[in-house]
């Protein structure tokens, strides 16, 4: 397994990766974009999405907008994946840390399950996952990342179709930050069955 790579086990037979890397070069079923309500694009890893996989993907949010107004936090929606090396973008909006006083560990969670839930239904197989809410709406590192790997792992044991997700990480920090929440589910007890390989 190549450096810095951190494997999540859990049975039987998926697996959570967690590495660093630029979402939009990753060969996934779907990437999942952090978007915000009006899926009409923005700063972050929802412009880097956009700006790598053209305007194909605007054009379909534009429709799903039109259908169905502003995109409630903690809710997805897939478009095309357009140019991009992965067939489908899902677009989540995480919530804006506010002190964690306003169910943002909910809204939060709802994301990474929503976002599973969808991809399933697509009959995909591997999804990959930015660090949802951590960069422009403030969410703290390191309780977001309990909190996405626990609803991670706990709906990928209930799918059938998915059976990899990534947590596709821009920076060292958050890589660091994200495979000691691994470590600390493990020891947690939580998910009794699930295992860690890593070589960092
Ligand atoms: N690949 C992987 N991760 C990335 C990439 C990339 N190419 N680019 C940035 N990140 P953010 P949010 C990381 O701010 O906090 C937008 O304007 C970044 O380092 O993109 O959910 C939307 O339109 C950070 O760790 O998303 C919304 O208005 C993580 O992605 C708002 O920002 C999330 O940072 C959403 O804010």
């Amino acid at each position: 397994m190549p450096k810095n790579i951190v494997r999540v086990v859990v049975p039987p037979g998926k697996t959570v990766l967690l590495l660093r890397g630029d979402i939009t070069l990753a060969r996934t079923d779907a990437i999942v974009n952090a978007a915000n309500s009006s899926l009409m694009g923005g700063g972050g890893v929802d412009g880097a999405i956009h700006r790598a996989g053209g305007p194909a993907i605007l054009e379909e949010c534009r429709k799903i907008r039109s259908a169905q107004g502003p995109l409630p936090t903690g809710k997805a929606v897939a478009t095309t994946g357009a140019k991009l090396a992965a067939r489908h973008v899902i677009h989540t909006v995480g919530p804006v840390w506010n002190g964690g006083k306003r169910n943002e560990a909910e809204l939060l969670q709802s994301c990474y399950r929503e976002s599973l839930l969808l991809a399933e239904k697509l009959k995909l197989t591997s999804v990959a996952f930015p660090s949802i809410s951590t960069g422009a709406f403030g969410y703290p590192v390191e309780k977001a990342a309990i909190v996405a790997l626990s609803a991670v792992v706990e709906t990928l044991a209930q799918l059938n179709s998915v059976s990899q997700a990534q947590f596709v990480l821009f920076d060292q920090f958050t890589l660091g930050v994200y495979s000691q929440a691994a470590r600390e589910l493990l020891s947690s007890g939580k998910f009794p069955s699930i295992g860690i390989d890593s070589n960092d």
